[in-house]
């Protein structure tokens, strides 16, 4: 079986035929790290890059990024030990009184994508809830979403509260959502903004010096 399969039912978001081609690889016996790092994770690098020209547009990136996560879905119990690349651990959420889940969930996928270990809190995630996660999970990367310009503001007690419970400094906090600016982002004392899923990816791997 060949690692282009993967790579091109990610690209085609054909969910159902990728979690075929997984349970067909899985028994097997296919090298589950190589398809992670050798077939998802480029397949879905190239989906951020397509979408970034125009080529791709947001219904298509998302069922790219369903296809991938039903694959690492059926591929999770199988990996063993450390056998997959992590570019660290992010703790991701909707903040608090927000409940846009969307663009979230793509920018948890882009952060996979991109290597790295996402814990997704869901949507109106509680600064404290943010503090008891990084506490327990000592992410590398806190990534925060809000929609709306009335929860933009629990942006800045999430990072207040980080900074309370002595943890921050460890950190690098990326926030974003469609009425986020990189201005408000500083303005809070965030480390970095992305515009977009593919954007987040990329701002996280530069702020840890990936690349
Ligand atoms: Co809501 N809603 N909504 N809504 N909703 C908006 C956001 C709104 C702009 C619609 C409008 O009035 N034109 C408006 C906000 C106005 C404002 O404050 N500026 C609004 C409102 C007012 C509301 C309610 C208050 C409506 C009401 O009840 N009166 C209510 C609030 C509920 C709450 O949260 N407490 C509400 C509810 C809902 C639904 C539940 C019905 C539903 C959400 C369903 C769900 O998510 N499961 C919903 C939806 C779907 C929308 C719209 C139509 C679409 C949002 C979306 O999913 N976009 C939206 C209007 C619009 O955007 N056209 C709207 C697609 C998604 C891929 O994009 O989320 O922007 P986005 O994410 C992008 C980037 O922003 C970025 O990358 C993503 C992908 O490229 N990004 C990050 C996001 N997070 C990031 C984090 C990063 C980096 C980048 O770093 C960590």
């Amino acid at each position: 079986m060949h690692l282009e399969q993967f790579h091109a039912k990610v690209l085609l978001g054909d969910r159902e035929g990728i979690e075929a081609l997984t349970h067909q690889a899985v028994s097997e016996g296919l090298d589950v790290s190589e398809v992670i790092n050798a077939g998802l994770i480029p397949a879905m690098q190239e989906v951020g890059r397509l979408y970034e020209q125009g080529d791709k547009f947001i219904p298509e990136m998302l069922m790219s990024a369903r296809a991938m996560q039903a694959s690492m879905a059926i591929l999770e119990p199988h990996i063993v030990g450390d056998t997959v690349k992590t570019a660290g651990a992010v703790v991701l959420g909707t903040v608090e009184g927000d409940l846009h889940d969307i663009g979230k969930t793509l920018v948890g996928v882009m952060l996979e994508g991109a290597g790295f270990e996402v814990h997704d809190l869901g949507t109106d995630v509680s600064p404290e809830e943010f503090v008891n996660s990084v506490r327990d999970l000592r992410p590398a990367v806190v990534g925060m979403s809000a929609l709306l310009t009335t929860t933009m503001p629990a942006m800045g007690r999430t990072i207040e509260a980080l900074k309370e419970s002595g943890v921050r400094d460890d950190l690098v906090i990326l926030v974003g959502g469609a009425p986020v600016t990189a201005d408000f982002a500083s303005s809070i004392g965030a480390d970095g903004f992305a515009e977009d899923a593919p954007g987040a990816a990329r701002r996280a791997q530069e702020l840890l010096g990936l690349r």
